[in-house]
């Protein structure tokens, strides 16, 4: 096992900040090729300003720990599951085999069980922000909502440009909690998608990180929320886009806001260019859309007020940094030789109240939905007839998207997940490489998965 844990970091270092913390999060970085990790899920107390929360974390951290490895690095994963229901793990846009030991949705590992995850990364994998988290289904909700999930980043090609090696380096986790021990499960809750009413950052409230005065900051975001949607802005700052979900984009764009939909994670710089001070990273509203009818009845994301979540302090200059030229180019997708359609939607199902469809099915472990061939390539598009927005998520393979309700996209750039408006159309372009078997596409707003929007799709 590889990493420092943080009773040797504090007992060595005397720096206020650790020493503050009693919680300095354990990190793992593969060494010689092997990344080796024990991963116990379990019940991890959370201290969120007056409030105290039984959660559930891996080795007692919320979020978990965050691991590191290189292209052509294997991964080891013991997964000891002491919650007290079947849980499993999934490497949210790794491209890895859906298989056996590896990004296998279909192992269910029972309480008290334990289960050897081990795959290797290609050595072509790109570099990027990927994350863990449970996928067990009709059980992801809620074990994501009680804090199960962690950053796995891969190093590679971006990590070498000087510019970014230059740049001070953060991660930002961001998911919601509630305090309430009892928390409403009314199908209309549910069926919009639970948000916790406690933002957190790295599982606190509000922390606070530093930009070097002149210098540059690389921030990876991650949206582990099961349902909240991320519109971000940094006070006076604008973010450079520079990686998306699937990696590196070929050049910095500049963005004075961002979105970020359940499972969707970018890179950015931001410029310690303007007079130093204080700034917010502000959680601005967002309308994701109501359930039709129970919209009248107040059952609406839209009213999540703006709140600041993190605050950004200058710190000493350093020499100033520019802004890379470029990145890491991308090649687009050619033409495809399939077109697939899925619609999005939800209804009554006798017996099991409200369910969320593709193509007017819900769910079957049984069903093979799609069909596909090893290196085939394919436009799938996704059509939204419901009235809220649905963040789409395709395992194993990175996508591109092509267009929105026939506009083209702009930016050209590798993602694993899509929202889809209401009422939209969304066009991606996908290409199965590598690994066959059988592994799924499904809704991330995860209240939205358990209760249907998933699909099985074979790779052969
Ligand atoms: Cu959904």
């Amino acid at each position: 096992m590889t990493g420092a844990s943080g009773t040797v970091l504090l007992s060595q270092c005397s720096h206020k900040t650790l020493s503050r913390s009693q919680t300095f999060p354990q990190n793992y970085i593969s060494q010689d090729g092997l990344l080796s990790v024990d991963m116990v899920a379990q019940e991890t107390p959370m201290q969120l300003g007056r409030n105290r929360l039984k959660q559930w974390g891996y080795n007692g951290q919320i979020p978990g720990p965050r691991l590191e490895a290189k292209p052509g690095d294997t991964i080891k994963i013991n997964f000891q599951n002491q919650l007290p229901q079947t849980s499993n793990l999934h490497y949210h846009g790794l491209h890895i085999p859906p298989t056996g030991t590896a990004d296998n949705v279909f192992v269910a590992v029972p309480p008290g069980e334990q289960f050897s995850y081990e795959f290797t990364l290609p050595k072509k994998h790109p570099s990027g922000t990927f994350w863990y988290h449970p996928h067990y289904h009709g059980q992801v909700a809620e074990q994501v909502f009680k804090g199960l999930a962690g950053l796995l980043i891969v190093r590679g090609e971006l990590d070498e440009i000087p510019e970014i090696q230059a740049a001070s380096e953060q991660f930002l986790v961001f998911q919601d909690f509630t305090a309430n021990p009892n928390p409403n499960l009314s199908r209309g809750a549910i069926m919009l998608g639970r948000e916790g009413e406690l933002v957190t950052v790295n599982g606190k409230l509000k922390p606070e990180f530093s930009i070097p005065t002149q210098g540059l900051v690389r921030l990876h975001l991650l949206n582990a929320s099961i349902s909240r949607f991320y519109r971000l802005s940094l006070d006076e700052h604008p973010f450079y886009l520079i990686a998306t979900d699937g990696g590196a984009i070929s050049e910095p764009v500049e963005l004075t806001e961002l979105l970020l939909a359940p499972g969707e994670r970018v890179q950015v710089l931001i410029q310690g260019d303007r007079p130093p001070s204080q700034y917010q990273l502000l959680s601005l509203p967002y309308d994701r859309g109501t359930m039709g009818m129970m919209g009248h009845m107040g059952l609406s994301s839209s009213s999540n007020p703006t709140q600041a979540i993190a605050t950004f302090n200058y710190t000493e200059p350093v020499a100033p940094t520019p802004l890379p030229k470029t990145l890491i180019p991308i090649t687009p997708l050619p033409e495809p030789q399939t077109l697939r359609q899925f619609t999005l939607n939800h209804g009554m199902n006798p017996g099991m109240g409200m369910v969320f469809l593709i193509n007017n099915q819900a769910f079957n472990h049984q069903r093979i939905d799609v069909k596909a061939k090893l290196n085939q390539i394919e436009d799938w598009e996704i059509i939204n007839l419901g009235g809220m927005d649905h963040p789409f998520h395709i395992h194993v393979n990175a996508f591109q998207i092509i267009s929105r309700n026939q506009t083209p996209e702009p930016l050209l750039a590798w993602k694993d997940v899509v929202n889809v408006r209401r009422g939209e159309t969304v066009r991606l372009r996908i290409q199965y490489q590598d690994f066959i078997g059988k592994t799924v596409y499904h809704c991330h707003i995860l209240d939205h998965e358990d209760r249907g929007m998933m699909g099985i799709l074979e790779i052969a």
